[in-house]
């Protein structure tokens, strides 16, 4: 794993800057804004500096530019991770630190404590054996916190055993919990957001019934529209219910942007083409059952009539689903959309659950980027996008902690 720090001005250049040099498979895994202090704030701005890394597999190293090559290594870089530790990321983690510190101490006190006062008496030999000894309980504390967080037992085992492959016998916690903060984020990705720089989008949400299609199509239509100045237009092709159009109505009625309702994947082209001069087009798809194959394969059509139509407009789709969700279920969901592309995840209902560990599991199982979470019921406030370094954090502890500068 390479990893890497960048400043600029702003963290897209920050961003920017990380990617040409490490490639786009780079990930950010922290961001703080360096506010000058004294004298220097006069001469000098606040800037953003950046963590990110890369992890180095062999297809994405050769993709990398020549010069940015690095040697690979079976190791994590843990000078790197010890750099990081006493930089920014060592604040962001206390919180983290001190919970599973205060575990060990609590629940493995006895036990440690008579293995200590053993071993200390033993030559240099044994203590090694001790110190690999506490990194097991280190470890297997980590995985219980991830199994907490309802991560798959197997992907967390998948987590437990690189770490463990690769700990040097000096490994204390800080560097084992960092080793899986890092891991687990370059598991979640990069986040991919409705991108409006390529021109006109189409943007398709897909997904069970009551999972928050509606509702986050007219939370995004109110960011873009009012806080981006773009021009949004709706198109719903969820006539099954009266209530489900009327729903999406009222929303378009207050966000004053229009609406068409459609019936085959003729009106959808119809409608996108009548809609030329705007920005960016929500359509609201009916909540298809996934045991219905027939309803899913009229979603395909739908799908492969706008994309086969020669329509010049960027296609995104967004596969909704909720946080609240059996584990076994969403599996279910997630393969009976498999056949359709470019899927990108989109959780709902964050606010409803605490163990996220399904985000992280569905999006292991499918390989398709996260995108946005939603987190409540208000129009337009709750959604954002996957702020990844957080769910890493909230995944090792459970406990929501609180966004500093
Ligand atoms: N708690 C919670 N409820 C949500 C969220 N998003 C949507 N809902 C609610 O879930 C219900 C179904 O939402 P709707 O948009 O109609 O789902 P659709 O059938 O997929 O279009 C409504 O009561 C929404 O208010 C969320 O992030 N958190
Ligand atoms: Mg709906």
């Amino acid at each position: 794993m390479i990893v890497k720090k960048y400043t600029a001005a702003t963290e897209t250049d920050a961003v920017l800057k990380a990617k040409e040099e490490l490639g786009s498979g780079a990930v950010v895994l922290n961001v703080k804004t360096v506010k000058q202090r004294g004298l220097a704030r006069i001469f000098k701005k606040d800037f953003v500096e950046i963590t990110a890394a890369l992890e180095e597999k062999e297809n994405q190293s050769q993709s990398l530019p020549i010069e940015n090559r690095q040697p690979s290594k079976d190791v994590p870089d843990f000078a790197a991770i010890n750099a990081l530790t006493e930089a920014t990321i060592e604040k962001k983690l206390d919180t983290l630190h001190n919970l599973l510190a205060d575990q060990i101490k609590k629940n493995e006190d006895d036990k440690l404590r008579a293995e200590n006062s053993a071993l200390q008496k033993k030559n240099d030999e044994e203590s090694d054996e001790l110190r690999e000894n506490s990194n097991i309980k280190y470890l297997r504390m980590v995985y219980n916190k991830l199994i907490e967080s309802e991560v798959d037992e197997r992907l967390a085992n998948v987590i437990i055993e690189d770490i463990d492959s690769s700990l040097k016998k000096e490994a204390n916690i800080d560097n084992i919990i960092l080793a899986v903060y890092q891991k687990i984020i370059l598991k979640l990705g990069e986040p991919a957001a409705i991108d409006t720089e390529n021109g006109r989008t189409v943007v398709f949400f897909l997904g069970p019934t009551g999972v928050g299609k509606t509702t986050t199509i007219a939370k995004l239509a109110s960011e873009f529209k009012i806080n981006k100045g773009l021009s949004v237009a709706m198109i719903t092709a969820d006539t099954y219910r009266i209530a489900a159009v009327e729903q999406l109505n009222t929303y378009a009625g207050i966000l004053d942007v229009p609406v068409s309702v459609i019936f085959t994947p003729e009106e959808l082209v119809e409608a996108i083409k009548k809609y030329s001069e705007y920005d960016l087009i929500f359509v609201d798809t009916a909540g298809r059952s996934h045991r219905n194959t027939e309803q899913l394969g009229e979603l395909e059509e739908i799908l492969m009539t706008t994309e086969n139509a020669g329509l010049d407009v960027n296609i995104d789709k967004f596969l909704v689903l909720s946080a609240t969700t059996k584990y076994r279920d969403l599996l279910n969901i997630t393969d009976a959309y498999k056949d359709i592309k470019d899927v990108r995840l989109l959780f709902t209902k964050l606010d409803e659950t605490n163990a996220y560990g399904n985000i992280l599991n569905i999006r292991a199982h499918t390989g398709a980027p996260l995108s946005y979470v939603t987190s409540g019921q208000a129009v337009p406030e709750d959604i954002s996008v996957v702020d990844v370094q957080e769910l890493a954090k909230r995944l090792l502890t459970g406990e929501v902690q609180d966004n500093q500068d």
